[in-house]
């Protein structure tokens, strides 16, 4: 009982076995009395019983030896070819293969970037090129707009310039039975009234007096159809009307009175001094006149009687 105790297993040369729980008989109360140690117990057995079983058992562990063995043979080939052989040569390669096929992904990611960036750029330039375009468009337009209302302004102008050339002078227009002469040219030097005056007299003539509707009417939409855009030089031109004599008094260069005036709104206000009449190419014609200081240089209007043509 000693010897059970303390390992569980007892061996005394040839009379003992090992046995186990599950070989005792039901009715065996010996051992079952016992059972915090049934685990193994040992028993007197016949002697020949035990060297079978030990013959057994030997041929077991032989077996046994024989298969870790090979295991171990095994295990020893498979870790020479994983360290030496084929294997980690296989997975080198393939992770040699995988590197480069990473670093070329990355190389075609980093160009695909920068010709992502190249194609934006471009893309915000030919933005900045269509709106350029556009408003270049737009400019055109607006300059064709206005050559076609130039066109007909000139083309309303021939039979006054046929008639002219009848009845007036070289670069006179005949308009309403009188021959005037507009100094529309940027090439013409604005002139003071006085000069304006001086201009139209030695051409047998003097600066206009416009005492009709009718022939106010037309020189302002004559002047009108006239205005250059592009123009930087004054638009206003001396017409034959002042009030030099008596201020407030206006009076047209054939002595006659004012009788019906086209003045701007506020004036004429005499701003300084202002004492001489020029007429604006205005959209509204009854708002057209400014008194101005008779020393402006400014365009100016003449007028002479057309040539007798008999
Ligand atoms: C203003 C206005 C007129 C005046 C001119 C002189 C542009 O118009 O005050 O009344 O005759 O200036 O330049």
């Amino acid at each position: 009982m000693e010897e059970r105790e303390n390992s569980g297993v007892t061996f005394d040369g040839s009379y003992k076995r090992m046995i186990y729980q599950d070989d005792f008989s039901e009715d065996d109360q010996t051992l079952s009395s016992y059972p915090e140690k049934q685990q193994v117990s040992m028993l007197m057995v016949r002697p020949e019983s035990s060297l079978n079983h030990h013959q057994r058992l030997t041929a077991g562990l032989a077996v046994l030896a024989v298969v870790l063995l090979a295991v171990d043979v095994g295990l020893g080939v498979y870790y020479n070819k994983l360290t030496d052989g084929q294997m980690v040569t296989d997975i080198s390669s393939e992770v040699a293969k995988l590197q480069a096929s990473y670093d070329t992904i990355i190389q075609s990611r980093d160009e695909a970037k920068k010709q992502l960036a190249k194609e934006i750029s471009e893309q915000q330039m030919t933005k900045w090129e269509i709106a350029h375009q556009s408003t270049r468009t737009e400019y055109y337009e607006k300059m064709d707009d206005q050559i076609h209302i130039d066109i007909s302004a000139l083309r309303s102008h021939i039979p006054m310039l046929k008639e002219g050339c009848r009845h007036c002078l070289p670069g006179w227009t005949f308009m309403n039975s009188v021959c005037y002469y507009f100094a529309f040219s940027e090439d013409i030097l604005p002139r003071s009234w006085d000069d304006a005056r001086e201009f139209c007299k030695i051409q047998g003539g003097d600066l206009a007096v416009i005492n009709s509707r009718e022939n106010h009417l037309a020189i302002t939409r004559l002047i009108s159809g006239y205005k250059d855009p592009q123009s930087t030089g004054s638009t206003d031109f001396w017409i034959g009307l002042t009030d030099t004599e008596q201020e407030g008094t206006w009076k047209w260069l054939d002595g006659t009175r004012l009788t019906e005036g086209y003045w701007i709104d506020g004036e004429p206000n005499n701003q300084g001094n202002e004492d001489c009449v020029a007429t604006f190419p205005k959209s509204n014609p009854f708002q057209a006149w400014n008194d101005a200081p008779c020393s402006y240089h400014l365009k100016w209007i003449c007028q002479r009687p057309p040539r007798s043509t008999n």
